[in-house]
């Protein structure tokens, strides 16, 4: 019985790695100076996902089939860049891109010295470069993500690390903010202060909860209490 067992367990041992996947890793960019921010989304309408990268001083993309690398921006801030988010807004099929940059994050109160948002233009050819529109921003914006929050709207979530003037992580809640698109990038843009109620936020991402019509987004932060997860509808 014991040597039954023994083969039983080989066996489902052998079937596990046999439907193990197999990753074969492939270099697209050896020189990355800071990889702060990824996205994924079709960059150029040929319905293949292309990889945006926001590197320490350009934001770039990837094109999907040759991975040929095209330079969005260049040196849009003093600081660093730090953030970049992708998503099919209007429905043609191609990506709406925001920034984020000037990351600053011990400047926790001068909006001119830390943080800034942008949306990005796009050009008749993607591959060339792309035209930002600065937006409001708080000090030491930090994370970004496309929402849906109805059939064909989408928000823009922007989250800093900070919340105004704080030092060790107290004093004034970090502002995760709401932008909306209005028709034409270039006038101005909706927005709403949607929490305040943490410090420290971290992190930020989007669930598809199976709703056709709305994404949750979920930030977490830490605070003088331990750490928190908060999600939002
Ligand atoms: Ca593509
Ligand atoms: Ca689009």
């Amino acid at each position: 019985m014991a040597n039954y067992s023994f083969l039983l367990a080989a066996l489902c041992f052998l079937s596990g790695a046999l439907n193990e996947p197999k990753f074969q890793a492939q270099v697209l960019d050896d020189n990355v100076a800071i990889g702060y921010g990824l996205a994924i989304g079709d960059v150029d309408g040929d319905r293949k996902p292309d990889i945006l990268l926001a590197d320490k001083k350009q934001f770039v993309w990837f094109r999907n089939g040759d991975w040929k690398r095209f330079v969005m921006v260049e040196n849009l801030t003093e600081s660093d860049n730090v953030c970049i988010a992708a998503r099919d807004v209007d429905g043609d099929g191609k990506v709406e891109v925001a920034v984020g940059a000037q990351w600053n994050p011990g400047e926790t109160s001068d909006t001119l010295k830390s943080g800034s948002v942008h949306f990005l233009v796009r050009p008749g050819d993607p591959t060339q470069l792309w035209t930002p529109i600065e937006l409001h921003h708080e000090p030491t914006i930090h994370r970004m993500r496309w929402v849906k929050v109805a059939m064909n709207k989408y928000q823009l979530i922007v989250v800093p690390l900070h919340g105004r003037g704080n030092k060790g992580g107290e004093g004034q809640g970090v502002k995760v903010i709401a932008y909306e698109m209005p028709r034409d990038p270039r006038a101005k843009w909706k927005q709403w202060t949607i929490d305040e109620s943490m410090h420290l936020t971290h992190n930020l991402d989007v669930v598809d909860q199976g709703e056709k019509d709305r994404n949750q987004t979920v930030y977490s932060s830490r605070n003088a209490r331990g750490q928190l997860e908060r999600r939002m509808d």
